[in-house]
């Protein structure tokens, strides 16, 4: 009998695990070099914000990464890795076309961290005033579901559920698209965007 039972919990848990293996992959094209792909807000679902602490740098007189992708909640970890100081600072978070306030964080010296919690997802475009030259991104996604193209312009978004989503595709300075994916199993979704 036990072992019935044992048996019955692996076969319950293996098809739970293969109702949420779905997946969106597909190309964006129309510009060259990495976008981010995101499943938008999802109405009545909210997300438990990540633990983690991604790193944002400042290396070689460069955000590094150059684009970052997290879900709204998640605390950016800005780290200073130069021997020189630097600023980090974001003049707003646009959200499609709405423009919410934008932060600075100061400037501090090599091996200091300072961190900042994304709560709105959006776009933060982060600059910094000791050296106008520098330039990174922040995305942030109102869902867990995001991936950043390779610079051919193919993605794969793992574990997303079935469902119907508006899934969006953003690459800098470009207007992002937006297309409703109707997700069964593993699906596809192309875009196009442009400058
Ligand atoms: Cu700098």
């Amino acid at each position: 009998m036990k072992c019935n039972l044992v048996a019955i919990f692996t076969v319950v848990l293996a098809l739970a695990i293969a109702a949420s293996a779905g997946s969106i992959s597909g190309k964006v094209s129309g510009v060259n070099g990495e976008s981010v792909v995101y499943v938008d807000t999802i109405a009545g679902k909210t997300f438990p914000a990540p633990a983690d602490h991604p790193v944002m740098d400042q290396k070689g007189l460069l955000f590094s990464p150059h684009i970052m992708i997290v879900q709204a909640g998640t605390t950016v970890d800005f780290l200073n890795s130069d021997k020189v100081a630097h600023n980090v600072f974001w003049p707003s978070v646009m959200q499609g076309s709405k423009k919410l306030p934008g932060k600075n964080l100061g400037t501090w010296p090599q091996g200091e961290k300072r961190p900042f919690k994304f709560d709105q997802p959006g776009v933060a475009s982060l600059l910094c005033n000791v050296h106008p030259e520098m330039a990174g991104y922040i995305v942030v996604s109102p869902t867990p579901y995001f991936a950043k193209t390779d610079k051919s312009g193919d993605y794969k978004i793992e574990n997303v559920p079935d469902g119907q989503y508006n899934v969006v595709a953003w690459h800098e300075g470009a207007k992002a698209s937006t297309k409703a994916v109707a997700v069964s199993g593993d699906s596809k979704a192309d875009f196009t965007v442009s400058k």
